[in-house]
């Protein structure tokens, strides 16, 4: 029972280390992240035209880019640890002044990808228009909170 309580704070106590020691040095962090929203926006941006008409609807091509969305949504939010503010980054000292609001906008995001996968695998066009405006109000949100210009 010691030992197991031990155990829990040491892991408790360690967390925070454990997450930045997956990054050796901050600009990996950051350009991790980067690298992250890069391919995310990659494949959320080749939606655009379809949601708007301008491109044919191709359920399997719409599907395969909201899944490499959901992947890369889940990664970068991790990167932003501690001393990653400074550097070649936008990211304002918001996020790490409010973290809880953070998280909570990273877990919005998330949530509306989800959403957005679930029209995509169900191949409904009128469902994936909905999901993709919703997915988009998220980012936009977080980046006019957290995000410089
Ligand atoms: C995109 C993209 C974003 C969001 C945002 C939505 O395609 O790269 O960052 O949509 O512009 O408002």
């Amino acid at each position: 029972m010691k030992l197991i309580r031990i155990a829990l704070a040491s892991a408790v106590l360690l967390a925070p280390f454990a997450a930045q020691a997956q990054f050796a040095k901050p600009e990996d962090a950051i350009k991790y992240r980067k690298a992250a929203f890069t391919v995310m926006a990659s494949h959320f941006g080749r939606l655009g035209p379809v949601v708007k008409g301008e491109r044919p609807y191709n359920a399997e091509e719409v599907a395969a880019s909201v899944a490499v969305v959901e992947q890369m949504v889940k990664l970068p939010f991790v990167a932003f640890t501690p001393g990653t503010d400074k550097g070649d980054t936008k990211a304002k000292p918001e996020i790490w002044a409010n973290e809880a609001k953070f998280k909570a906008a990273a877990e919005s995001t998330q949530k509306a990808v989800a959403a957005l996968s679930v029209a995509a695998k169900a191949g409904s066009l009128d469902q994936v228009k909905v999901a993709f405006g919703e997915v988009g109000k998220t980012c936009k949100g977080c980046h006019d909170d957290f995000r410089n210009q």
